[in-house]
Order: structure tokens, then sequence, then C-alpha cells
């Protein structure tokens, strides 16, 4: 048993290192997080004892949105978290080993690379980090959530780099010039990183759908999409990292579900 241990932390430090050079690690079509924790110095402790935390560091503090049980080797992984501030935190089920150890994307690149690992304990590490870079795929699936219907109300995706939110528009209506009178949807999102963004609008049904995008405040319009017919909307903007926008969406007559595809390379 412990001769299995050291091999999985020999493994562990020779992945640790190739992403060193390589930078990522290998490519993926989607966010994946690996590690393993060392239960070799959690001492009478299994791995079916401890749950790991996939954590999100935010400006109040960390706040835990997923976690898993490592398999018998101690092995664990997430998938499909969108870019921003991510650590690992690690406890035992009966809390009397709460060793804390993780990574986050400390320049907010969009990359995770071992200069951005933050260690918190030596109880454990982080392996294999491995997250799409340009040209990678959609990577975060969300649901509109209601009420969304102005800025104030607008839906939050947080840091963005490529995500597809499936939604609703329950009723449609537009009066000249401008006015839509149906369920508005909005939705606020923040740029990971200096690029270029395209927004993709797409529904099934028949109905004409069209998306404006505003400044944060919800003021300005920046860009819109907003053709009759349907055919799916498209628009396109250069972005700063950490830039704040409001999509807005909307239909002119019937309802329709919906498929938002952002990303910013
Ligand atoms: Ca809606
Ligand atoms: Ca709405
Ligand atoms: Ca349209």
């Amino acid at each position: 048993m412990k001769l299995k241990l050291v091999n999985i932390c020999l493994f562990s430090i020779a992945l640790l290192l190739l992403s060193c050079f390589e930078g990522t690690g290998p490519s993926a079509t989607e966010n994946v997080l690996a590690g393993a924790v060392n239960s070799a110095e959690l001492i009478g402790v299994s791995s079916s004892d401890i749950q790991v935390y996939l954590v999100e560091f935010q400006t109040t503090g960390m706040a835990r949105i997923d976690s898993v049980v490592p398999n018998y080797a101690g092995e664990y992984s997430f998938v499909g978290f969108d870019f921003g501030n991510y650590g690992v935190e690690a406890s035992t089920y009966s809390g009397f080993y709460p060793y804390y150890y993780g990574f986050r994307d400390g320049d907010r690149n969009g990359v995770f690379n071992s200069s951005d690992a933050i260690l918190f304990s030596s109880y454990g590490h982080v392996n294999y980090i491995n997250v799409p870079l340009y040209g990678g795929s959609a990577d975060t699936i969300r649901y509109e959530s209601e009420p969304n219907d102005d800025a104030f109300g607008a839906q939050n995706l947080g840091i963005i780099h490529a995500n597809r939110v499936y939604g609703d528009v329950s009723f449609g209506g537009f009066t000249t010039p401008d006015n839509y009178t149906g369920d508005l949807d909005l939705f606020r999102f923040q740029s990971v990183w200096t690029g270029y963004m395209t927004i993709e609008l797409s529904w099934p049904s028949s109905a004409d759908l069209d998306m404006y995008l505003y400044d944060s405040g919800g003021y300005s319009v920046l860009a819109r999409a907003a053709s009759s017919g349907l055919s799916p909307e498209r628009l396109y903007k250069s972005v700063y990292r950490d830039e704040e926008f409001i999509l807005f969406v909307a239909s002119v007559d019937n309802p329709s579900s919906y498929i938002i595809s952002i990303r910013i390379d």
C-alpha cells in the first residue's frame, strides 16, 4: 500500500513538472481539474472519509460550488467549471482533518499553471490542471433564471470565457420604434480577458428573437443583432479584461426557447 502511494506521489510530481514546462498540460474540450489527496499524510483516514470541494474565490471569501469523494487512490476530478479564481479544499467528513490546499488562476489569464498554484498545506497537491485555451469549445452550461427583466435583476453569469445559456422568452411583443413588450431576459457578465467576443442567439421554433449588448449600467447599446425573421442573431465586440456587460434578449412576436453562446477569444 505504501509503495502504491509513493508511486502516486511521483506520478503527481512528474505531471506537475510537465505542466510547468508546457504551461497548461494537454488540450481538452472541457475544463477539467484533477488531482489526488495525499492520503499517506492523513494518518488513520481512508479516501472514502474525505470530501474534496471545488471552491470559487470571491471578493467576500470562498464559496464551495461542487464536491466529490476521491477514489481509493485519493484521486478526484471536477469537470465543466468556468474560468476565474478556483481552488480545491479537502476535509474529512468528521472535520477532524480540515486540511486545505489548492490553486487558483492567480493572474486570471484563463490558464491554470504551476505559477498560479497556491499551496495551502502539504497534505495534498494538484497534479493535473487542464483547461482549454483559445479554440476550445464552450465549457459552461447555464440555465436562465427569472426574474431577469431589467438591468437591476439581470442574471449574473460571472466571468466568462465560453458559456452557453439555455432560456425561454415566455411571451413576445413589440411596438415601434424599439419597444419590446414581451418577456425580457437580461444577463450580466464580465470578460475573462482582453479579446474578441462573439455572441450567437439561436432558437428552434417560429419566432423572431433579437438581442442587444449594453454597458454594465444598461444605459448604452454597444452592439445589436435585431434583424427580422427566423434566422439566428450574432453580434461581435472587442472587449477588455474584466469589462462588464448586460445582454438583453427578447422576442418580437412568439414565445420561444433559445440558446445563447458567448465566447471570448
Ligand atoms: Ca425568460
Ligand atoms: Ca425575463
Ligand atoms: Ca431577430
